[in-house]
Order: structure tokens, then sequence, then C-alpha cells
């Protein structure tokens, strides 16, 4: 077995994938995107110019999700990641793309506003995005009444999205006091070992982030 992953720590797919890694101990090797000659080697794998990448012993594997059911289904481990019970499998497929979809979109739009054409769209970016986190909160406040993760009882895939999503999104757009349960889930995902890794190893490329890292978490 040989997996080796083109990310950057700072990047929230990639840590969305390093965490379903690292809840397993999979052995793979770092590739480093800004390493000499990574990205490169990266474009000429995905030319899409999207990150993490994954490479399984030659085999060229994009895109979050799929990479971590690819993992889920060639290297699981005692953390399963994807439910083998089928409509529970689809709950967790359904808040992996809400997550993706509807809370880490709207923070892209907002961080490549602030970085596109000197930030010209930068306050109506933000302000786009801020409506649009405040109907997902909404929602997330909703759906999480009664369980600890994403998906129900046990940690999967969707708090692997979830966990770099909500952790940027409160970043853009501060989580209320009006949403507990969110406030404390975003909580629970800090705390989860995967995830403060992820965290640690993102904490120096803080000052990349072109809204202003606040002095927290
Ligand atoms: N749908 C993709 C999204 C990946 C993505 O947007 N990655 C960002 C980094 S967090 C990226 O590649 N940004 C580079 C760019 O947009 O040029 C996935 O789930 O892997």
């Amino acid at each position: 077995m040989s997996l080796t992953l083109y990310s950057h720590p700072f990047s929230s797919y990639c840590q969305k994938v390093l965490i379903a890694l690292w809840e397993n101990d999979i052995p793979f090797t770092y590739r480093h995107l800004e390493d000499p000659g990574a990205a490169e080697e990266r474009a000429a794998l995905w030319p899409l110019g999207r990150f993490p990448v994954l490479v399984d012993d030659g085999r060229t594997i994009a895109e979050s999700s799929i990479i971590i059911e690819h993992l889920d289904l060639h290297h699981a481990g005692r953390v399963r990641l994807l439910p083998d019970d089928r409509e529970a499998a689809l709950e967790v497929r359904f808040m992996d793309r809400f997550l993706d979809n509807y809370v880490m979109t709207p923070v892209q739009k907002a961080v490549s506003e602030a970085i596109r054409a000197g930030g010209a769209r930068k306050e109506e970016a933000t302000a786009e995005a801020r409506g649009a986190l405040d109907t997902a909160y909404a929602w997330l406040e909703d759906r999480l009444s009664g369980r600890d993760w994403a998906a129900g009882e046990r940690f999967t895939m969707a708090d692997c999205a979830a966990a770099p999503s909500l952790f940027y999104a409160d970043w853009v757009h501060r989580i209320g006091p009006n949403f507990p349960r969110l406030r404390e889930y975003r909580a629970r995902l800090l705390a989860r070992p995967s995830f403060a890794r992820a965290l640690d190893e993102a904490r120096p490329y803080r000052p990349y982030f072109p809204l202003g890292a606040p002095e927290r978490d």
C-alpha cells in the first residue's frame, strides 16, 4: 500500500481528508503543496486546479468526499466513516453535501472575493456569505437536535466535512448564542484529536486568511 496526499495544511478540503486519514492512523506520504515541484505534480495528476488529490498505488482520486469514500472502502479502520447500512449512509452523504455546498461554499466565495481584484467585491461578497450562513446555521441548529455528530451518534464523513466548514464559517460570520447546539457541536469538533491536529498544523498559516484571522480557536 502506498498513499500520497497532495495537500496544504490551511486548506479546508485538505483538512477534511486529513481528519479521515488521522481518525484511522492510515500511513501516507504528505506532499505539501508549497514544496518544490508538488503543485506541478498535482496539476499533472488532476488538471481541474483543485486539491486535495490522493494517489493510491498509482490511481488518482480527487474530490474530498470521494477520497474519504475510497479510504473507507479500501483502508477501513476502527472508525467507519460511511456506515454499511445504505439508509444510514444516505444521511451521512446528505449531511456531507449540505456542509460542503451550504457552509463551505459561501465561505470560499467570500474568501476568494477578498483576494480577487484587490478585494473590490469584498464587502458585498462577505454580506452575501453571512446571509447564506444564517440560513444554513438555522437549519443545522434544528437538524442537530438529539445528535452528538452530524449524522447521528457516530463520527462519520459528515463530521470530517463539518469540522473545517464550521471552523472557517465562524470566522466569516460568528455562530451566535441563538444557535447553542451548533456552537457546542463546533466546540466538540475542535476538541476531536484528528481535527485538533489539523488545526495545529494549520496555525502558522493563519496570516493567509484574507478576511483576517481572529485571536481565538
Ligand atoms: N469539491 C472539491 C473542492 C476542493 C477545493 O475547492 N479546494 C480548494 C482548497 S480548500 C482549492 O483547490 N482551491 C484552489 C483554487 O480554487 O484554485 C473537493 O471536495 O475536494
